[in-house]
C-alpha cells in the first residue's frame, strides 16, 4: 500500500449514507434485468486524475502527487496509487493515453521502452485487480511536435510519428485486453486556412482512420474503433466537429460499420448540441460507441471537464442509451478533472462517488421512464398516421402523384399540439 488514501476505505453502497458511501450505486442491483456495475461500467480516466496537475489558463500546477515526476519509479508509484484508488471505488474499467503512464524519453524507442515496461506492470497488477481496461489511447496533442497536427500535419515524418504511435498503443490495448481503443483528434484542425490545405488535412486523417482499422484486423482485436467528437479546443476548427461530422467522415473514407462514436458530454455542449442529440444520433446511424459522462461549466464556455453532477440531464443521456439498447463495448468513463483547489486525496474519491451516484440516480431514472412507457407511447402516436394506408404509402410515391391527391381530396390539415410541456412534466416525475 502506498499510504496516499490513508483513512480512507473501501466505499459501499448504504443509502443513508452521510460520507462517502455510495446513496444510489449499488453495483449488484438489478436494474432492467441487470446488475448495474454492468449496465453503467464506470471508467476512471488516468490522465485527469493522476496526470493532471492542476493548471488552468492563467496558472499552472496546484497538486502536489508524490507520483509528479519523470521516472520509471513515480510512474509505478502512480500506477500503485491508481489501482489502490480502484479498488476504493470498485470501478470496473480505467482509461489512459501513452503520455499519462509513462515518463516522456528522448527518443521514440525510449518512451516505447517505458511505455511497455507500464503496460506489463499494468497487466501484473489486473492479474489480481477487479478492474479492467475500458480503452487505450493515444496523446498525440500535448507535445509540442503536435503543434500543427497528429495524421493531419503538413510534416509528413510527424504523421509517420503518430502511425507509429498509434500502432503501439493498439497493441498495449490488446495486450491488456482492453475492450475498445479511442482516437480522440485534438489538434486534427486548423487555425487558419490562410495556411491550411484542409482537403488534403482530410485524405491525411481518413487514410490514417484507415490504417488503424487495417490494423486492428490485422492484429486480432475484437474491441472497437472510436472516434471521439469535438468541435474545436485546442484547435479551433476540429474535422471530427460533431458526430454527423464524423459519420459523413466515415461514410466518405468507406468506414461505416468499422468505426462508432464516444460521445462526451461536454463536448456535445461545445458543438450547440445537448448530450441527448448527440447520442440519439450516434444510436439512429448505427455508430454509437461509449460515452465521457463529464461536462462543462454553463458561464465559462470552455471545457472544464468536470464531474457530472446533474441528475436530470444524467437521466435524459441514459435515457437515449436505453433506448439504443445499452452499452456493448462501451461504458461510462467519467473524463473528468477535480477542480484546481481540491488537493486532497478525499476530493478525488469523492468527486468519483458523486459522479457515480449521480448517473446510478439518474440511469434508475431513465430506467423507470423507459418501463412507464408513457413518453414512448405519446412519441409513437405522433407518428402513428405514418404507420398504415395514405401515410405508410408516401414514401413510396413521388412529388406528381402526391400533388394530385392533395388537390384531389380537397381536405386542409390541421395542426396538432407537440404536447411538450405535458412531455417534460412526465421526465419530472422521475427524476
Ligand atoms: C479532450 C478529451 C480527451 C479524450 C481522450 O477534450 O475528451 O481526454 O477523451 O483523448
Ligand atoms: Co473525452
Amino acid at each position: 500500500m502506498t499510504g496516499f488514501f490513508k483513512n480512507i476505505s473501501r466505499l459501499s453502497y448504504d443509502p443513508d449514507s452521510t460520507d462517502l458511501g455510495f446513496r444510489h450505486y449499488n453495483p449488484d442491483e438489478i436494474v432492467a434485468g441487470k446488475r448495474m456495475e454492468e449496465h453503467l461500467r464506470f471508467a476512471v480516466a488516468y490522465w485527469h486524475s493522476f496526470a493532471w496537475p492542476g493548471g488552468d489558463p492563467f496558472g499552472a500546477e496546484t497538486f502536489d502527487r508524490p507520483w509528479f515526476g519523470n521516472t520509471m519509479d513515480l510512474a509505478k508509484l502512480k500506477a500503485d496509487v491508481a489501482f489502490e484508488m480502484f479498488e476504493l471505488l470498485g470501478v470496473p474499467f480505467f482509461c489512459w493515453h501513452d503520455a499519462d503512464i509513462r515518463p516522456e524519453g528522448d527518443t521514440f524507442a525510449e518512451s516505447l521502452r517505458n511505455f511497455k515496461e507500464i503496460i506489463d506492470y499494468f497487466g501484473e497488477k489486473m492479474a489480481t485487480s477487479n478492474t479492467k481496461l475500458l480503452w487505450g489511447t493515444a496523446n498525440l496533442f500535448s507535445h509540442r511536435r503536435f503543434m500543427s497536427g497528429a495524421a493531419t500535419n503538413p510534416d509528413p515524418e510527424i504523421f509517420a510519428w503518430s502511425a507509429a504511435t498509434v500502432k503501439n498503443c493498439m497493441d498495449a490495448t490488446h495486450k491488456l485486453e482492453g475492450q475498445n481503443y479511442v482516437l480522440w483528434g485534438g489538434r486534427e484542425g486548423y487555425e487558419t486556412l490562410l495556411n491550411t490545405d484542409l482537403k488534403r488535412e482530410r485524405q491525411q486523417a481518413g487514410r490514417f482512420l484507415q490504417m488503424a482499422v487495417e490494423y486492428k484486423h490485422k492484429i486480432g482485436f475484437k474491441g472497437a474503433i472510436l472516434v471521439e467528437p469535438k468541435p474545436q479546443e485546442p484547435s479551433k476548427h476540429q474535422y471530427d466537429f460533431d458526430v454527423a461530422t464524423v459519420y459523413s467522415f466515415l461514410k466518405d473514407f468507406d468506414l461505416e460499420g468499422e468505426v462508432q462514436v464516444n460521445v462526451e458530454q461536454g463536448h456535445a455542449i461545445l458543438a450547440g448540441h445537448s448530450f441527448e442529440h448527440e447520442l440519439a444520433l450516434a444510436a439512429s446511424l448505427g455508430i454509437f460507441g461509449s460515452i465521457d459522462m463529464n461536462r462543462n461549466d454553463y458561464q465559462s464556455g470552455w471545457d472544464t471537464d468536470q464531474f457530472p453532477n446533474n441528475v436530470p440531464e444524467v437521466a435524459l443521456a441514459y435515457y437515449e442509451v436505453l433506448k439504443a439498447g445499452g452499452f456493448t463495448t462501451g461504458g461510462t468513463n467519467f473524463d473528468a478533472k477535480l477542480r484546481r483547489q481540491s488537493l486532497d486525496p478525499v476530493d478525488l474519491i469523492a468527486g468519483h462517488a458523486g459522479a457515480m451516484d449521480v448517473c446510478a440516480r439518474g440511469f434508475k431514472a431513465a430506467v423507470a421512464m423507459q418501463e412507464d412507457g408513457t413518453l414512448e407511447a405519446m412519441r409513437a402516436e405522433r407518428y402513428a398516421d405514418w404507420d398504415s394506408g395514405y401515410g405508410k404509402a408516401l414514401l413510396t410515391s413521388d412529388f406528381a402523384t402526391i400533388a394530385e391527391q392533395v388537390v384531389s381530396c380537397g381536405t386542409t390539415p390541421q395542426p396538432r399540439s407537440g404536447r411538450q410541456e405535458i412531455l417534460e412534466n412526465i421526465v419530472n416525475r422521475f427524476v
